[in-house]
């Protein structure tokens, strides 16, 4: 960072503050850091994870969309149904984000379909559960799925439907898995108890119910990767290049099947540890698999990961093909990077999105030699800021203790020991992040700005601050932002465009970011900031 851009924090900081009461804005001040690293790799503290001030226009959405849009959406043969009005089933219909391939047309695939019991007034005066048990029988008539999961949405919590039991009958009654979800939009801080919620019932009542081997060595499930774009598509071919056996992916492509057999991998590799690290703990004591902190995104990213995973098998036939297969996907950046990286150095980058990409895509705008001048998550806790070694000091609070903690003990005849706590210890030094996550922070530069659950308004005077040449965010703030005289680059749907993953994400990522920050169409807007007239309502809190 240069000494600009440190004054140009300060200047964020100090103005937008001006605009909040007073106990708002001293708790905003704990949730914007100005970025340091000590040389043992400790970084600030953030206040995360903590419940938006009303009246502020957040970032955020809600526990529902965690655990039903993000988490079971992207399996294709799990009927979701949605239990409540019709709205919260439309803006939780995956129509083009997250793909899916199924092995033949006759195949099941449900992404396409929109599952909901469409509730009326009268069944939130009178009770909606005689509905549901309609639609669930409904959408077994249909389809005959193999599983139905149950999705409740801030209604359903509020007149006190009880999904679980619907469940529990519909699955005797029919004979396939049933199982319900209590994420109530209202439930948590964000979606981000949507995602805890997900992974609790998953583990509960399908992940271990099939107890078929490895069809191969080196199997590897790939945890909290979503395929938006197509990523995960480009994550498989890379591990069939290496050797890698991919088992089940949580839960991109993925299948109920895949999910019951999921447990008898060899690894566990964590891509958005934010979403899924729960599900990796949980694993890891009920069945022993050990897990590793792993990024697709950006090359150097890539070869680190596709490294760790090889690293850990400890096989020099493996580490040979890996090593070929990084060897070839960093010659192909290289010669992408010598023509656009002349086009890019020097620019600046902002970066507000979810609970990992506003991390691991700061990996590919270091590689285009753009600064990443600030940063943040919507949802994340204090460990993906700070890295888990600051797990022991997080205090739970109001909200995580709405969210069940599952208990979880070795089980008596499928925990097997896949690494010994010693010869993980042993594998540490080569391979980094070894059930570890060191965190966003650590990697930002000296004196970034790190935002925790920015708003509307702070967006606007970040930008009007720092002129970036590009801001990475969603659909929300996009046309805001673009008509401030900035691109902005969606990371949530990618603008429809992808996949952004391994090498030949990374190129495309590349190309995209400098037909972006080089177009001169941008410089053609008159943003507010330097416009004659201002606003034309301004107003202020009355301090006391
Ligand atoms: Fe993980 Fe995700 Fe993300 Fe996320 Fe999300 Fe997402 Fe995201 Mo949008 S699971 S935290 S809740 S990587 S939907 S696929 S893009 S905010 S950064």
């Amino acid at each position: 960072m240069t000494t600009k851009n440190i004054s140009q924090s300060e200047t964020f900081k100090e103005e937008s503050m001006k605009a909040y009461p007073a106990k708002v804005g001293r708790k905003r001040a704990q949730q914007i850091v100005s970025n340091t690293v000590a040389p043992d790799g400790t970084v600030p503290v953030i206040q995360a994870n903590s419940r938006t001030t009303p009246g502020i226009i957040s970032q955020r959405g809600c526990t529902y969309a965690g655990c039903k849009g993000v988490v079971l959406g992207p399996t294709r043969d799990i009927v979701n149904l949605v239990h409540g009005p019709i709205g919260c089933s439309f803006y939780a219909w995956l129509t083009r984000r997250n793909q899916t391939r199924p092995p033949s047309p006759s195949d099941p695939n449900y992404m396409n379909y929109c599952f909901s019991t469409d509730l009326q007034d009268e069944h939130i005066i009178f009770g909606g559960e005689k509905k549901l048990k309609l639609a669930v029988q409904e959408a077994f008539d249909l389809f005959h799925p193999k599983a139905i999961g149950i999705f409740s949405t801030c209604p359903v919590g509020l007149i006190g439907d009880d999904v679980h039991a619907v469940a529990r009958e519909m699955k005797e009654k029919l004979g396939i898995n049933v199982f319900g979800f209590s994420c109530e939009g209202y439930k948590g801080v964000s979606q981000s108890a949507g995602h805890h919620i997900a992974n609790n019932q998953l583990f509960k009542h399908v992940v271990g119910l099939d107890d078929t081997p490895a069809l191969k060595p080196y199997s590897v499930n790939l945890l909290g990767e979503y395929n938006i774009g197509g990523d995960g598509f480009v994550i498989e071919d890379l591990f069939a290049a290496c050797g890698f056996h991919l088992q089940t992916t949580f839960s991109g492509n993925s299948t109920y099947e895949k999910f019951a057999n999921s447990h008898v991998a060899e690894l566990n590799v964590v891509t958005c540890h934010r979403s899924i690290n729960y599900m990796a703990d949980m694993m890891k004591r009920k069945y022993g698999i050990p897990w590793i902190k792993v990024n697709f995104v950006g090359a150097q990213a890539t070869a680190k990961s596709l490294r760790r995973i090889a690293a850990y098998f400890k096989d020099p036939e493996l580490t040979e093909r890996t090593e070929k297969v990084v060897a070839e996907g960093l010659q192909y950046v290289e010669e992408a990077l010598k023509v656009l990286k002349l086009r890019t150095e020097g620019k600046t980058a902002m970066l507000f999105v979810g609970g990992s990409r506003a991390h691991h895509y700061q990996e590919l705008f270091k590689e285009l030699g753009m600064t990443v001048a600030a940063a943040g998550y919507e949802f994340a806790h204090r460990d993906d800021y700070e890295g888990r070694r600051v797990l022991p000091s997080i205090q739970v609070d109001a909200d995580s203790r709405n969210i069940e903690e599952l208990h979880v003990e070795p089980d008596p005849e499928r925990f097997k020991i896949r690494r010994t706590e010693a010869e993980i210890e042993a594998l540490k030094p080569t391979v980094e992040e070894f059930e570890d996550y060191l965190g966003m922070m650590r990697e930002m530069e000296e004196g970034s700005l790190v935002i925790d659950d920015i708003n509307h308004w702070e967006t606007e005077k970040l930008i009007e601050t720092f002129k970036p040449d590009v801001f990475c965010a969603g659909i929300k703030e996009k046309y805001v932002v673009q008509k401030m005289g900035v691109p902005c680059k969606q990371l949530h749907s990618y603008d429809y465009g992808g996949p952004y993953t391994g090498f030949l994400g990374a190129v495309n990522f590349y190309k995209e970011i400098e037909r972006m920050v080089n177009n001169k169409v941008w410089k053609r807007l008159t943003p507010p900031w330097k416009a004659k007239t201002g606003p034309q309502l301004t107003a202020v809190f009355a301090r006391n």
